[in-house]
């Protein structure tokens, strides 16, 4: 076949081929438009603070990671940062010795606490070593009323005493957080004084002169979990975002 002629093929191909795809308008990358700002924030001190990783919590909010030369035990120091969905820091930590301590990638673990890696050079074998750091849920004390469940009883609500460690401001629980054995939501119904009024639910019930957070749950629900014998109940939740956890012990009879 005359060359020219393979050539004036091709040629009308392509063309083809291009006013089909303007035809069909294929979206072309640099047309589409980027998302808004919607807010920054910054975090840090007079020093150098280098960030690494941040995610998502369970509670909307974020755990931003790095390492800070601002603050800490000496040299960097790793930082971690919890804060609200709009970017508000909720609280901060540092870890690290007197040497270099670098980098922190947190996640959020499926018990409510955190893991955090990085790298250290005050602690492990020489150099710099592999360090993951598990954060736990803080112990809250738990005191679960009625001690004795019955079964067949009629009473409408379990009522639940959390005493937090020195520290923690029980008026800082988010008790839309707060959950029984991981499963059941306390009443949150705010036509109940018991949930809208401090007065009623910052409580000294054990008269150790420390408050309590009350909450109440619906002890149909409760009961659904349960059968006679002994049965620990766990109440978890948070306060400032930061995880709590505690248990107590009830008897359940079937009368
Ligand atoms: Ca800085
Ligand atoms: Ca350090
Ligand atoms: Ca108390």
């Amino acid at each position: 076949m005359w060359k020219g002629k393979i050539v004036f093929r091709r040629m009308a191909t392509l063309l083809l081929v291009g006013m089909l795809a303007l035809t069909f308008n294929i979206p072309q990358a640099e047309s589409l438009e980027p998302p808004l700002t919607e807010w920054t924030r910054t975090y840090g001190g007079a020093g150098w603070d280098r960030a690494l990783s941040v995610v998502q919590t369970f509670d909307g909010g974020y755990a931003l990671g790095g390492f800070t030369d601002s603050f800490g035990a000496g040299d960097w120091d790793a930082w971690l940062i919890k804060t609200d969905e709009d970017g508000n820091m909720e609280w901060n930590q540092t870890y690290g010795g007197p040497s270099d301590d670098l980098g922190l990638c947190p996640v959020q673990t499926l018990d409510g606490g955190y893991a955090l890696l990085g790298s250290t050079e005050s602690f492990g074998a020489g150099g710099f070593d592999f360090w993951l750091i598990k954060l736990g849920a803080v112990t809250a004390t738990v005191d679960i009323d009625p001690d004795t469940l019955a079964l067949k009883s009629k009473g409408k609500w379990i009522t639940v005493y959390i005493q937090l460690p020195e520290g923690y401001d029980p008026e800082d629980i988010d008790a839309t957080t707060i959950l029984l054995n991981g499963t059941i939501k306390p009443v949150l119904d705010p036509k109940y004084g018991f949930v809208t009024n401090p007065s009623e639910y910052l409580v000294d019930h054990n008269e150790d002169g420390i408050l309590e957070y009350m909450v109440k749950f619906s002890t149909a629900e409760v009961k659904a979990l349960l059968s006679a014998g002994e049965a620990t109940l766990t109440i978890t939740g948070e306060v400032n975002g930061i995880p709590f956890k505690g248990s107590a012990t009830i008897k359940v009879i079937d009368e």
